[in-house]
């Protein structure tokens, strides 16, 4: 049994459980190729690890072109620009506030779409009704890895004669329909933040079949550069170095464990969560390619005894640093906020579900024995709701779980 520590307890764990503790790979592999990477003495602008590390990918999603850059907002800017996006483009309110700043960084107004309640995705029976005649495309997140239904997105987007990208920063090494996402739309784009199952530090990449495209983003991201000397593009600097690529490649060797890893973890989350009141793990379709990096719990304060934000200071104050991705949702964020007071009155799953949205630690860093011990907190917490919420309405001012 456990004694909690916010009811006077020792915190369980002696070290933060973190969501989002990279995975390392093979660290010898890693040292050899940055001391390869030294000898050379090439470091950045498209060098050999970068190279490398593009073929990988294009390989493993099956698309003609891969762009590696810095990292995925750098990406998706480049991306939108070289598509010629502006005025409007739709975009999901529930998603991490990259998305929707890398439109607003180029002055194209972020319209924001409800979510579907089962797969967090945009809900795509919502976009019509958001098109005027400023709209120019439509960007679907694929989030937790769970690719949006982009059947029906570029089915309005043909009607309408709009773009389609893709933010699939979750979604590397996912299929959808049996097929890579990757592939899909215009173009995808990859994050490989340290927090990625796969990671280059930081890192992403827009992976697309179109070969004008990819020319356009391959000059984007080198200042315009076609040569010494001869600008020929307005670009900027979104190059991935060779220590970030080194990084990536070794990732990207350890992938097919770091998945199983996941899969072990999620499999014993989905055991250790069975059964509590209000709480509801969000399960991954297991016919498709999934990498399993997010654990994404819900909490139905109509059946749980303990609403999302008292759990999250429970399994804080145990070290258990769970978040609450992407709370508030992003028309609730500035400028947003500001600029479209009345954004939410469109968005009322948006509204729901994010305020019951916790994300539990993974990857390879944490353990199975580590997990029982998180759902056993979480089990303790319910069976003491009312202990609980006493001590927290005596000590903890939290933050309203109704938006
Ligand atoms: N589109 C979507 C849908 C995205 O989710 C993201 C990024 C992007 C676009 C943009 O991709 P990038 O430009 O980042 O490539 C984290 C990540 O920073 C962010 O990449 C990610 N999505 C988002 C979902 O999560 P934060 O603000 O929550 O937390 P952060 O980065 O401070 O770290 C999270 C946890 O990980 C912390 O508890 C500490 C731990 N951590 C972090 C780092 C960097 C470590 O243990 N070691 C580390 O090295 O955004």
């Amino acid at each position: 049994m456990i004694q909690l520590a916010l009811l006077g307890g020792q915190p369980v764990f002696s070290q933060f459980l973190h969501v989002g503790r990279p995975n390392l790979g093979d660290r010898e592999a890693m040292l050899r190729r940055v001391n390869e990477m030294f000898d050379r003495r090439w470091f950045t602008n498209a060098g050999p690890l970068v190279k490398e590390f593009e073929a990988r990918i294009q390989e493993l999603v099956g698309v003609k072109h891969c762009v590696a850059m810095c990292n995925a907002t750098i990406a998706l800017e480049i991306a939108i620009r070289a598509l010629e996006l502006r005025g409007e483009v739709i975009v999901p309110a529930y998603t991490f506030i990259a998305t929707a700043h890398a439109l607003q960084w180029q002055e194209i107004t972020p319209v924001f779409a409800d979510m579907d309640p089962a797969t967090h995705t945009i809900a795509t029976e919502t976009i019509e009704r958001l098109i005027t005649p400023r709209t120019t495309g439509i960007i679907g997140v694929h989030v937790w890895g769970r690719p949006c239904d982009t059947e029906a997105i570029e089915s309005i987007a043909e009607k309408h004669k709009l773009k389609v990208m893709y933010d699939a920063a979750h979604a590397f090494g996912c299929s959808h329909r049996g097929r890579m996402v990757g592939g899909f739309g215009a173009c995808e784009v990859f994050s490989f933040h340290a927090t990625k199952f796969i990671n280059c530090f930081e890192g992403g990449a827009v992976v697309t079949n179109d070969d004008e495209l990819a020319a356009k983003m391959r000059l984007m991201r080198n200042f315009g550069f076609a040569g010494n000397d001869n600008v020929i593009y307005p670009g900027t600097n979104g190059k991935m170095t060779e220590v970030c690529a080194a990084m990536g490649l070794t990732s990207f060797e350890a992938m097919e464990d770091i998945m199983a890893a996941n899969r072990r973890n999620y499999e014993a989350y989905r055991k250790g969560l069975q059964g509590l009141p209000g709480i509801s793990l969000k399960e991954y379709n297991p016919k498709e390619r999934r990498n399993y990096q997010y654990i994404v719990v819900e909490v139905d304060e109509t059946k749980a005894p303990l609403n999302r934000d008292e759990l999250v200071v429970v399994l804080q104050a145990e070290k258990v640093l769970a978040r609450k991705y992407f709370w508030p949702g992003c028309h609730r964020m500035e400028p947003y906020r500001s600029l479209q007071p009345n954004a939410y009155l469109l968005l009322p799953e948006t509204q729901r579900v994010a305020a019951r949205v916790i994300v539990l630690p993974t990857g390879t860093a944490v353990g199975v024995q580590e997990i029982d011990v998180v759902c056993a907190i979480i089990r303790e917490a319910l069976d003491h709701a009312d202990e609980v919420r006493r001590i927290l309405a005596e000590r903890v001012a939290l933050p309203s779980p109704s938006i």
